[in-house]
């Protein structure tokens, strides 16, 4: 684990629910007067002279975090119909965001025609989250579906070229807006045969350029038998195909990381139902799909998977994912176009055009980048 990896997972763990309220509700003139305030239930340090306050370094962590805020960039991708605009209102929906500010309960996600982008802020015990879900028109819905994965690559591409630019830039912003997309849901439709070619193509490609995390989309048309022997099948062609999706076996950090995550990679992909309408259950307010048989609880783990997704999304991985995103999948993007820049200008736009943004691929504009590059190895 190297020392960003080490920082990181502790702002996860502090945007839990572990959150300590007596903090975030102190008033100013508290907290002038309680610089390192001990945590609680842990003795004061006052008078221990060997204490030098190394432990203190969680909570200003913490304290920068909340400030901060988190953001997620969510993308989904599947065929038109599959439930991913639900799944989305869902996510909204479900307790993450129950709490929070929900301006208008009927507001929905349009139907999609275009790549687009709708974020949410939400807000639990003083933490402040905004998640950005990016909604793809059907992925997969013409006769002829070649090189349909690309207007997505191109996308994802796009967004790492965009915090590139930002980050190169001489006078850059303290905080480089993060458009990048963080984790790409993939709605894998329940035919409970196989996975279709195209599934297969867009999942092998998609995959070394973002987080993949597949789904089983619409759930609820299997049989609990059917649903186990799709997602077995499923895992073994994934393995067959060498598509690795997330969580990546290679990016485990230590063994306490590969056992939680070799439970994760046993339960994909996740057979999920979506739903936006609330029922009343045994006095309860739930997020369901009514049937003549039966009310299907979305969030109860004995129905379906999605409270498996959800939690993995925000509550146990999502600065995992983030991390993943920024050291392995941009930082290849990253390695891959200043290379290109390196090579001359005249070559890299003929040798990766799909890497390319229409206003770097100008001679001009990679000369520009060389320059800025020669500037930040001097400095
Ligand atoms: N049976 C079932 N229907 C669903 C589920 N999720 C969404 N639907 C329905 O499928 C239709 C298409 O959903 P939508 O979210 O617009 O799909 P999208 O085109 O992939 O965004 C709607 O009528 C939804 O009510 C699900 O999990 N199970
Ligand atoms: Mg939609």
């Amino acid at each position: 684990m190297n020392q960003t990896q080490r920082l990181n997972t502790t702002i996860t763990s502090a945007s839990g629910s572990e959150v300590n309220p007596s903090h975030s509700n102190m008033t100013d003139s508290a907290k002038l007067h309680q610089p390192h305030p001990p945590p609680k239930g842990e003795r004061s340090h006052a008078g221990d002279f060997s204490y030098v306050g190394i432990d203190a370094i969680l909570e200003q962590m913490r304290r920068k975090a909340m400030k901060q805020g988190f953001e997620l960039n969510i993308m989904v991708v599947g065929q038109s119909g599959l439930g991913k605009s639900t799944l989305m209102n869902t996510l909204f929906k479900s307790k993450v965001s129950r709490k929070s500010a929900q301006p208008n309960p009927e507001e929905k996600i349009p139907q999609t025609i275009e790549i687009k982008s709708i974020s949410h802020d939400i807000e639990e015990k003083g933490v402040r989250m905004k998640l950005a879900v990016i909604d793809t028109p059907g992925f997969g819905d013409q006769i002829n579906n070649e090189n349909c994965w690309q207007p997505i690559m191109k996308f994802i591409n796009d967004q790492y070229e965009a915090y590139l630019q930002e980050e190169i830039n001489i006078d850059r912003k303290k905080r480089i807006p993060d458009s990048r997309v963080h984790c790409c849901i993939y709605f894998i439709p329940p035919t409970g045969h196989c996975l279709r070619p195209l599934d297969v193509e867009f999942m092998r490609r998609l995959s070394k350029v973002v987080n993949i995390v597949p789904v089983i989309a619409k759930a609820d048309t299997l049989t609990l038998e059917e649903r186990d022997d799709f997602k077995q099948t499923i895992r073994e062609e994934l393995r067959a195909n060498g598509i690795d999706v997330y969580p990546q076996k290679e990016f485990d950090e230590d063994a306490e990381d590969r056992l939680i995550n070799d439970k994760i990679r046993e339960m994909i992909p996740f057979a999920v139902v979506g739903s936006d309408q609330e029922y009343q259950v045994n006095g309860k307010k739930i997020l369901g799909r009514k049937t003549k048989w039966g009310t299907i609880e979305v969030e109860n783990i004995a129905h379906c998977e999605f409270a498996y997704l959800r939690d993995l999304l925000i509550r146990t991985h999502m600065q995992n994912i983030k991390d993943i995103t920024g050291s392995i999948h941009y930082e290849m993007y990253r390695v891959r176009r200043l290379n290109e820049s390196n090579a001359g200008p005249g070559l890299a736009p003929g040798q990766a055009p799909t890497l390319m943004s229409a206003d770097s691929s100008s001679p001009r504009a990679t000369t520009l980048l060389q320059r800025k590059l020669q500037l930040i190895s001097f400095s």
